[in-house]
């Protein structure tokens, strides 16, 4: 007795100490296994061109944060998005799925939030998921753990956010704002058992680029530079070109251009700051009574100028998202994506907004840091798409891809391996006409050289030679000299249209009756 009680008593007094550190053990393995699998930051900011984001190279402003990414992870040079409108991408983002098969062809859908999406498919695999920004996709989110999103486009000022427990106002420039409530979620919100997949959106640079208060005296006497095509006549293009309504002489408003009161729900101090900043070049821009190209120059600097102080707020607040990341410890293991739901005109052809399959709009900006994986100042030249993220993300994540997703991960590319059989074309197809911009309805396909488009309402195609040609200008469809390869251009959009299931119909209903 007293040996099996000495006995005991012995391991009775070791045994607290064995089972804490059992615990901790199985705890630091928990913590461990989670913690192996990488954070997904996703930042994707509303109509930012890669034409203004500085590791681009275009020269126009200069996006330090952002750049950030390039120098320490990757730049694609050749990223484009499969329907160039701000849901449809979103959709399409969410699904890995064209617009045929996610169901969401224009603005004001409302998004099938029933339907498989990576960010359940992310939550199933044991990551938390939260969406913060714009959303745009009418129905609410499914699949976050948490959403806070602006209602519809957001204000620029003062935002009230949609969340589970309903609306919540804020006070602030929404960029600004916006990056709080990201910083609070990674912060406070966080659970540090489970790696996290946040999406963070701004609604910025977005019409009509209201800049923030710390932003608004940038760029005052500076002149940004014009790009060679702001005064295209569309010579040799079609109707769509001719027929849009997006141009910076004839569509911008006075309310774009800051000359009258703006829609915002200012605050008195805001709107003071605000208009002052504008009084002086509004009065000499009256006096000065311009027309013709010098009213249209005016008009683009005006439109630029704002539309790039937006960008310098996004960037700023990149940066503190970025700096957080550093101090916190968790930019080693967080994937950093950064991009834009679609390209943009900055005045070439003359044009704002987006759309068309032209270079400008069918592009994006991706930018993609991942300490250990990506080699750091890489440069991706492969022709990738955003119908290619959802299964990226899912990648990163060691979680399956779903076969009915129909992009490919781009993991392998960021980690600089080979992939022989990466895709040589691509497929676009936009439907919302008539709408705001009045843009015909159109697909095509584009391959590293060559770019067929075909406005099918219409009846008119278009082909650019982009070797020849990179600011397309000069559409050759029906020159002899282009024949054959037309014929081949023609025969891999039918290609595609087959390989994507684009049977003409947006989820079964046809195309003309589902986008009325
Ligand atoms: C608004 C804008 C348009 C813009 C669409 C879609 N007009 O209607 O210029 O094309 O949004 O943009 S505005 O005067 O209200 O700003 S998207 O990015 O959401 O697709
Ligand atoms: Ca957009």
């Amino acid at each position: 007795m007293p040996l099996r009680s000495g006995f005991l008593r012995y391991w009775q007094g070791w045994l607290p100490i064995l089972s804490l550190g059992l615990a901790w053990i199985a705890g630091e393995a928990r913590a461990e296994e989670p913690l192996s699998r990488p954070n997904i930051l996703y930042i994707m900011s509303d109509d930012h061109a890669y034409q203004a984001v500085s590791a681009y190279g275009h020269g126009l402003n200069r996006t330090p944060n952002i750049d950030r990414l390039a120098h320490e992870g990757m730049l694609f040079r050749n990223c484009f998005v499969t329907n160039s409108i701000c849901g449809p991408c979103r959709a399409v983002v969410l699904t890995g799925k064209y617009t045929h098969l996610n169901g969401f062809a224009r603005n004001g859908d409302r998004f099938d939030g029933s339907q498989q999406n990576v960010a359940k498919l992310l939550q199933q695999a044991g990551y938390q998921t939260a969406v913060i920004g714009k959303w745009h996709l009418e129905t609410d989110p499914t699949g976050f753990d948490h959403w806070e999103v602006l209602f519809g486009q957001g204000p620029y000022y003062n935002p009230p956010m949609k969340t589970p427990q309903g609306r919540v106002e804020h006070e602030g420039y929404t960029t600004d704002v916006i990056t709080d409530l990201a910083l609070d979620f990674l912060k406070n919100g966080r659970d540090p058992n489970r790696p996290f997949f946040l999406m963070y959106h701004h609604k910025a640079p977005h019409r009509n680029w209201c800049p923030g208060p710390q932003e608004l005296d940038l760029y005052k006497d500076t002149d940004i530079p014009e790009p060679p095509t702001l005064f295209d006549d569309y010579t040799t293009r079609g109707r769509a070109a001719r027929e849009q309504e997006m141009t910076i002489a004839r569509h911008l408003t006075p309310h774009d251009l800051k000359l009258v009161r703006q829609n915002e729900k200012f605050t008195p101090d805001q709107a003071e700051r605000f208009y002052n900043a504008y009084a002086e070049e509004n009065r000499a821009f009256e006096e000065a009574n311009l027309q013709g190209e010098e009213l249209v120059r005016w008009k683009y600097q005006r439109y630029l100028k704002d539309y790039l102080r937006c960008v310098a707020g996004v960037d700023r607040n990149v940066g503190r998202v970025l700096d957080y990341l550093d101090e916190s410890g968790l930019a080693k293991n967080t994937v950093v994506i950064y991009t834009s739901d679609q390209g943009f005109y900055l005045g070439e052809h003359g044009w704002f907004d987006k759309r068309f399959m032209y270079e400008e709009s069918f592009r994006t900006p991706l930018l993609v840091r991942w300490p250990g994986h990506v080699q750091p100042g890489s440069v991706c030249e492969k022709l990738v798409m955003n119908l290619d993220f959802a299964e990226t993300f899912l990648d990163i994540a060691g979680a399956a891809i779903p076969e009915d997703m129909q992009g490919r991960s781009l993991k392998p590319l960021l980690e600089g391996r080979e992939v022989a059989d990466w895709r040589t074309s691509m497929y676009y197809r936009y439907y919302e006409y008539p709408a705001v911009h009045m843009v015909h309805k159109h697909y095509g396909v584009r391959t590293d050289r060559y770019k067929l488009i075909y406005f099918h309402e219409i009846d008119e195609w278009e082909l650019y030679d982009l070797a020849k040609d990179p600011r397309e200008l000069n559409n050759v469809y029906g020159d002899p000299a282009y024949a054959e390869i037309t014929a081949q251009l023609q025969a891999e959009l039918r290609r595609l249209k087959t390989l994507y299931k684009d049977d003409d119909t947006i989820r079964g209903v046809p195309v003309t009756a589902a986008t009325k």
